[in-house]
């Protein structure tokens, strides 16, 4: 396969005002009749006139009406064309039905529907189909269907066809096209500017009519908070979102008509979790937020994804503050960024936030790009302040409206509005790896001084790494746990430097990298009483959920490696943490929360030894088994203590006490042989109370009975069910994981096709650490299996499910060798995709 550089941009040979669009639907044999009208573009370097096309079948073509013959090749057509403006037509036919692959115009359950970032348009007819080639989209739609929708406005409508008209610029990875026998929960929004929009969220009918409202509601606070907070106005007359089934991604932005894995937008009380609403109400947020910060101003080729993905997870992470609360946000980031990104920016697919290069774009849809792509958006904030970063952005939508922009024009807007140098910033988006920040300090006749000493790691194609501009967000504390220095930002930009707080009374204890305020590794030594301080008395609610976390981790490292019993500190914080009624129930909850098996892996490999997932699951059981018989005490007071009353809602306060009352029922049923969890499954009227409590009668070998209930009694939701699936491989027992994997595989709603159920198993097959890595290979081998059937019907979930093998080298020679084999297999397969072929390239290394 061939790779695709940075490096190696060039503009577009021609550029396209207008393109009308005519769809005659059927599932096997859709025609799609294109009239496009290009002029060269005076920016080019060529006037070669070339077409991406993939899966197409040419019917005929004209250039200013008269017939032409291109040259036609599976990627796409030339012909000859004039040196002015010109119209070229086509038409083409597709097969929706057979596209199992889920991207270009497809079918789920008789809806017909499109995904066409990053190349899918490609697969709808011939187009230059690259981000920089904005264009006016008219589009008629004809079907027999009674819904048939594409971007923009509404133009006209009759039976069996339907007109849209988009008046906004858009390359072709925002087109759209539903048509299906839906219906619509719709509502209605006046924007700042006065505009009366009409909001529909459409899905087939039956149960699904009832699980919009919520969505609903997100949709208009997020519209409100865009004005609010960036004062974008949404600027068409209508904003429709579909819930579609099968689909490969979370949500699409799609400008006017966002598209949405049904997962992502529908919900009620009876058949979401607290963490479902909250992740439905971001992923809302975010698509809604891309129409300023993805839409309007885009990327002018895939490198620069980053530039509206980080954004716009950026703003999605503000929203989400703003409506659930800034710290426990903030933590729950870091969790996913340690998690995820970390683990993809330490090992073999480790890339920049803007890669130099890839063979597929698809594969590029990472933690890195998004998470860390975020990230990036925050340190910014951090080093020019609130205003900068509120000039700078005004700046940027004022500047690059309209256009396909750079990660260049989006910093240079940041040095024009706050006049700083960001040269050396700049190697964020182009340095891998995370900086690892080491942490000295000395106290001298009430001068501390504060040595931070950066470097990056190598990572695949890159050996050598400079300094970064890394913003540290430090406070400190008298021993008595009172403020002395309140949190102010160093800027670290040597390999070594040495930062000092002058007139103090004694020796502080420092807060280092408070907020998170860098996406790097601390190393800080400190005792486990210096950890158990910080969680009691740090003023910064990030760093004091961090103290905790790390004494677990050292607990649990010491555990693992010395079977050592743990210090007596741990319990004593954790157990003042919890009693704290003036502590936010949600910030316990999470301080409850012990770092992941994957978590407790990487630190062993970060301490130079070789991780054992069977050991490490034994230390995480005992340590639970350990901490449940310590609080046993306090834990039915704070279970009882945290019983919402009333109907269900879904904000954050009642969230968050019912995800104590769940850490703590998890701990309780360690020791009362689940009696608690059973009662709780039988009066839940949620699906927040009975997930949770099925998960706790799971995990200590019980809950059979409630496990065939909870089938009965949900086995007509396909989201409820891909909790069914999922759960019991997260609980299996290590040994156990793989044949519980392979017998959800063989029950009749499976189904591989859909990418839910799909990821239901096998992401819960990753997730479950000892289970996918027991020493016997059965889950790499059932993994690898699977991923080779799906490779022929989905190769951009198979690409990224392949992912779960990539700490391979962690491990000891066994598993190494059951991993290497198994992702040989994988790679030996005839006819692999592109997509996974990569992927598999990549992780072997
Ligand atoms: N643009 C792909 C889906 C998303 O990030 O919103
Ligand atoms: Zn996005």
């Amino acid at each position: 396969p061939q790779t695709i550089y940075l490096k190696d941009y060039t503009p577009p040979a021609y550029l396209v005002d207008s393109v009308h669009l005519t769809f005659k639907l059927a599932p096997t044999t859709t025609r799609v009749i294109a009239r496009i009208a290009f002029r060269p573009n005076p920016q080019a370097q060529s006037r070669e006139f070339f077409l991406h096309g993939e899966q197409l079948r040419l019917i005929s073509a004209a250039i200013d009406g008269q017939p032409v013959t291109p040259d036609v090749t599976p990627t796409g057509l030339t012909c000859a064309v004039p040196n002015t403006p010109f119209i070229f037509e086509s038409e083409v036919e597709i097969s929706p039905q057979t596209n199992t692959a889920l991207e270009g115009l497809y079918m789920s359950n008789g809806m017909y529907c499109t995904q066409c970032e990053a190349e899918g348009f490609r697969k709808i007819t011939y187009y230059p189909d690259r981000p920089d080639v904005m264009a006016v989209f008219t589009v008629r739609i004809e079907g027999d269907l009674p819904v048939l929708l594409s971007n923009g406005n509404p133009v006209a409508k009759g039976e069996g066809w339907a007109e849209w008209h988009d008046p906004w610029p858009k390359p072709a990875y925002l087109f759209a096209l539903v048509g299906g026998n839906l219906v619509n929960h719709a509502d209605s929004f006046t924007t700042m500017e006065g505009r009366d929009v009409a909001l529909n969220i459409w899905v087939r009918p039956g149960d699904d009519e009832h699980k919009c409202a919520f969505g609903m509601g997100a949709l208009k606070a997020s519209m409100k908070w865009d004005e609010d907070v960036y004062g974008r106005a949404y600027d068409l007359d209508i904003f429709n979102i579909v819930a579609v089934d099968d689909f490969n991604m979370g949500a699409m932005e799609n400008k006017g008509l966002n598209i949405f894995n049904s997962s992502a937008v529908l919900a009620s009380a009876e058949t979401a979790t607290d963490a479902n609403f909250e992740r439905i109400e971001a992923i809302i947020a975010h698509e809604y937020f891309h129409n300023w910060t993805g839409n309007r101003i885009t990327c002018r080729d895939w490198f620069q994804l980053c530039l509206k993905e980080g954004l716009t997870v950026f703003r999605d992470q503000q929203f989400t503050g703003d409506m659930r609360g800034h710290a426990a946000k903030r933590i729950d980031d870091a969790v996913v960024l340690r998690a995820h990104q970390f683990r993809e920016d330490g090992g073999p697919l480790a890339h920049p936030v803007r890669p130099a290069s890839f063979v597929e774009i698809n594969n590029f849809y990472t933690v890195t790009v998004y998470e860390k792509g975020a990230e990036i958006i925050g340190m910014l904030k951090r080093l020019v302040g609130d205003d900068g970063y509120k000039k700078a952005l005004d700046l940027y939508f004022d500047r690059h409206d309209g256009d396909a922009a750079t990660i260049e024009d989006w910093l240079r807007v940041f040095e024009d509005a706050t006049g700083r140098d960001l040269t050396q910033f700049a190697l964020w988006y182009a340095q891998a790896g995370t900086p690892r920040v080491t942490v000295t300090d000395a106290f001298d006749n009430g001068n501390y001084q504060l040595t931070l000493t950066q470097m990056t790691p190598p990572t695949p194609g890159q050996p050598e790494k400079a300094a970064m501009h890394i913003p540290v967000a430090v406070g400190l504390l008298d021993n008595a746990g009172k403020e002395i220095v309140p949190t102010r930002i160093l800027e670290l930009t040597e390999p070594v430097q040495t930062f000092t707080f002058e007139g103090l009374a004694g020796k502080p204890v420092a807060s280092i990298l408070r907020g998170f305020s860098a996406p790097v590794i601390l190393d800080h030594t400190q005792t486990n009483a210096q950890r158990a301080f910080l969680l009691a008395h740090d003023t910064d609610p990030f760093n004091r959920w961090d103290a905790g976390r790390a004494l677990a981790q050292d607990v649990l490292h010491d555990m693992v490696r010395d079977d050592k019993v743990p210090d007596a500190a741990f319990f004593d914080g954790l157990a003042a943490v919890l009693r704290d009624d003036r502590l936010d129930p949600a910030f316990r909850a999470l301080v409850l929360g012990l770092p992941s098996q994957d978590d407790t892996a990487q630190a062993l490999v970060d301490a130079g030894q070789t991780p054992d997932p069977t050991a490490i699951f034994q230390a995480h059981e005992a340590l639970g088994l350990q901490i449940a018989q310590h609080l046993q005490d306090t834990l039915p007071r704070i279970y009882a203590q945290m019983a919402v009353t009333g109907p269900y809602t879904p904000d954050a306060k009642s969230a968050g006490k019912r995800a104590l009352g769940n850490r703590v029922l998890a701990l309780m049923s360690k020791i009362d042989g689940g009696r608690q969890a059973a009662a709780q499954y039988a009066e839940a009227d949620n699906m927040t109370q009975q997930l949770a409590a099925l998960g706790a009668l799971l995990n200590i070998g019980k809950g059979l009975d409630e496990l065939t209930a909870f089938e009965t009694q949900w086995q007509h939701d396909r989201l409820v069910m891909d909790k069914w699936f999922g759960l019991q491989v997260t609980c299996a027992g290590p040994e156990n994981t793989a044949n519980v994997a392979a017998r959800l595989t063989a029950h009749p709603a499976f189904t591989m096709k859909n990418p839910n159920r799909f990821r239901a198993v096998f992401g819960a097959l990753k997730a479950n650490a000892a289970g996918f890595h027991d020493p016997s290979g059965a889950s790499y081998d059932l993994l690898a299996d699977w991923l080779i059937k799906l490779d022929a019907l989905n190769p951009q979930t198979t690409a990224r499910m392949v992912t779960s093998f990539d700490t391979w080298k962690r491990y000891d020679t066994n598993r190494q060798d059951k991993m290497r084999a198994a992702l040989g297999r994988i790679a030996g397969t005839p006819s692999l995709s592109r997509d996974t072929t990569e992927m598999v390239t990549r992780i072997l290394g």
